[in-house]
Parts: structure tokens; sequence; C-alpha cells
């Protein structure tokens, strides 16, 4: 008799996206011919840079010819662009070695499958609010106990508030997987690296592993900022980082990342080179790479004219970001992030919850934002908005809040 994964049932509400979605599309629908504008899910809206787009194509003509043709690849990646992303790190004064490089279809999947490497019974800690993909995951995976109050048992919290600068204290108890995002999803803030070296010191001193997402490295541009937890010393003996050519290429529908497993990384059972051959070994058995074209694009993103198209893209969103932050501080709101991070998180008025909150500015302003209890019990009572989006789109959405919001 076939039995499901009970853990699923332990999720406790659906998840955050599609909720905004369905949400917005009631709206819609009690509302016809009113525009909504969307500020909601972090979704890129502008075209590919055209060296990229040279490259993808190249990726399909060479499919066109029986000399060049490709079927399926290694599943770790294209030995190029493994080698190319390495040097990219290089370039950042951070040595990585290729087969350190693990070439994925997003950092969504490789945040989701890395807890598959280690054992059932590591204690998770996130940060709280995060990316809803890191608790999610490991409630599936049946590393947590029953949710209450929004918060799962067996899970540590580590809260991100204004009081902490949106970044968290070690925790005070033995931990052993720990999930960090910089700059942060939600909050928009990134860490320094006097804070990622308090984490690198704790997870060594615990044989503790960190999961760090660095999705949004490249929106980074003040230089206090590390945008990689490898220029913490010390952070290859302790430390994944996942990372996506989706923000910062525009591959948000293209789908590509990578997760760098350093063969120096160690567990409390697991000398130099094991967690790095484990992921080897889940990804060659559950992968089957990512798709030949997509990886062409990817290595045009890498090089020096790809990264020059793909920054002036960056900086178009970060305009955005500007918009957003004045126009919100005009109407009076309490605005964090948007500064290294297309993020914004914001306060909402009089103490109102964040789904309320939500109904609110969607009802009055037609601007769908995410409701900052979406991505744990800290995030109540902000809202986030993203920068991603059309510039006259975002220009309508704050004019439209400064006019229509009544707080
Ligand atoms: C909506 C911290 C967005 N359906 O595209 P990927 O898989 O390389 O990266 C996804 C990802 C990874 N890590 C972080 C992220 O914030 C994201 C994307 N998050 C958002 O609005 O928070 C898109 C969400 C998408 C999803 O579920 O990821």
């Amino acid at each position: 008799m076939a039995k499901i994964n009970s853990n699923y049932d332990k999720l406790a509400a659906g998840y955050l996206f599609p909720e905004i979605a369905k949400r917005t599309k009631a709206f819609q629908e009690k509302n016809q011919g009113v525009e909504v504008l969307r500020l909601g899910i972090g979704n890129t809206t502008e075209p590919l840079a055209p060296s990229i787009i040279k490259a993808l194509k190249l990726g399909v003509e060479k499919l066109s010819d029986v000399k060049t043709y490709t079927g399926y690849g290694d599943e770790q990646g294209d030995t190029r662009l493994r080698k190319a992303i390495a040097d990219f790190y290089t370039g950042r004064g951070v040595s990585i070695e290729a087969d350190e490089v693990f070439v994925s279809d997003g950092a969504k999947p490789d945040s989701a499958n890395i807890s598959s490497i280690f054992s059932q019974d590591c204690v998770v800690a996130v940060q709280d609010p995060a990316y809803p993909v890191y608790v999610d995951s490991n409630v599936i995976a049946g590393r947590s106990g029953k949710a209450k109050d929004g918060t799962y048992a067996g899970f540590v919290y580590m809260p991100c508030n204004e009081k902490n600068g949106f970044f968290p204290e070690v925790p005070k108890q033995k931990v052993d997987l720990i999930y960090l995002c910089s700059p942060n999803n939600p909050t928009g803030t990134a860490a320094t690296k006097e804070q990622l070296k308090k984490f690198v010191d704790y997870a060594r001193k615990n044989k503790a592993v960190i999961i760090f997402d660095s999705a949004y490295a490249t929106f980074i541009s003040d230089p206090k900022f590390p945008r990689s937890i490898y220029e913490v010393e010390g952070a290859k003996e302790c430390a994944i980082e996942i990372n996506s050519f989706s923000k910062s290429a525009g591959f948000t529908g293209v789908r590509l990342g990578w997760s760098i497993v350093p063969k120096n990384l160690v567990a409390e059972d697991a000398a130099p080179g094991k967690i790095n051959s484990l992921w080897n070994r889940r990804q060659i058995t559950m992968f089957n790479g990512a798709s030949n074209i997509v990886q062409e694009g990817g290595l045009a993103c890498l090089n020096e004219q790809g990264l020059a198209e793909n920054q002036k893209i960056i900086d178009y969103y970060m305009g955005n970001a500007r918009i957003i932050k004045k126009g919100l501080e005009e109407k009076g709101l309490k605005v964090f992030g948007g500064v290294n991070a297309p993020y914004l998180w914001v306060k909402t008025p009089n103490k109102m919850k964040s789904w309320e909150f939500f109904d609110k500015m969607l009802s009055e302003a037609h601007v769908v934002v995410t409701p900052g209890s979406g991505f744990g019990p800290s995030g109540e009572g902000y809202f986030r908005v993203t920068a991603f989006g059309h510039r006259e789109n975002i220009i309508k959405a704050v004019e439209s809040v400064k006019k229509n919001l009544s707080i």
C-alpha cells in the first residue's frame, strides 16, 4: 500500500507567491477594467542583453549542425561554464576551483534540494523573515515538527528586525544547517563581512553548514558588503553558496544557476571532499544537467561585454528602487533596503497586519505588494516591494500609492 509523504500535510500555508497571484486574480475578477500594478513577485521584466541573445542563438545554431550538435551534457555543467564561474570568483579575489562549481537550473531548486545530502535529524536555523523555500523544503524533508502560530516546532528562527539592522545574532543553541541570504530577500539589506564572520566562526566551531543564497549579489554597489561568503576567511570550510543568473541576467524564465560546494567543506561526520562528492552524486542521480542552449547564454553573461550589458539592466532596476523609496518616504512610510538590493522592506502604517495591508493597498491603490508575514513571523507588520518592473509601471504605482492610499 502506497503512503504519501505526510510531511506535506504539515505545511501551514499555501506557497506565498501563488497565494498573492490568487488574491490578485480574485480582485481583478471583481473589478474588471481596473489596471493592477504589480510590485509583488520579484520577476524580471526587461529584455535580455544583446550579447546574451546572440549567445543563446549560437546555442540553438549549434544544435542544427551534426558537427556541433550535443545531447546530454555533464550533470555538473558544461566544463567551460564551470571554469568561467570559477574565474568569475577569482576576479573578485576568491579562489574557487571548477570542480567545486555545480551548474543547475536555478537557485530555487538548489536551495530546496541541497538539504537532501544532510542527515534528517539536522537542526535547521533560518533568518526570520526568509525566502519561504528554505523552511518549506525542510518541512517536506521531515526536519520539523508541527506548525503553530506561524512557526514550525524544531526550527530555530533567527529574528531580523529594525533593532538588529535586519541581520540576526548567531543562534544561542547548537544548530546544524543555517540558511543565510545576502543581499536579503525580503528585507533588502546586505550583510557586512563582520556580520558574516560571526556566522562563519559559529559554523566552524559547531561543525555546522551555512547555506548561503547570494542570488542578488550583483545588486550590491557598496564594496563594504561582500558579494560572496567566501570573501570571509574560513568560509570554504563551512559554507555552500547558491547563486543564479535569474536576477543578474534576466534568466528568470530561461533558468540557470549554480552552487559552490567547496572541497574543504566539512561536517561533523564528513572530512574534506565528502560533501562535494555527495552533491556530485545527488546531481548525477537526480539531475540531467542544465540546457546546453542556456549554458551557452550563461557563458556570455560572464565575459566582459555580458557583465557590462547586464550591469546596465541592474542599474535600471536600482533606478526603480530609488523612485519607490523616495515616493513611499514622501507618503510618510518607513522604508528599509532598496540600496544594495532590488527589494524594499516597508513598515505597514498604523501597525496594520501584513495581509490586511496587502488588501488595502490592492483595493485603494491597485498596487500588488508582498505581505511581510508570508516570509515568517518577524515579517508581520511589514510589506515587501520589488524594484523589478518597467519604469512607467513603477512610476504609475508610486503615484497611485501617493494619491490613493489613505493612511
Ligand atoms: C517567485 C533568495 C522571487 N516562483 O530563479 P531562481 O530559481 O534562480 O532563484 C529563485 C530565488 C532564489 N533565492 C532567492 C530568491 O528571492 C529567489 C526568487 N524569489 C521573489 O519574489 O521572492 C521570485 C519568487 C518564484 C519562486 O518561488 O522563487
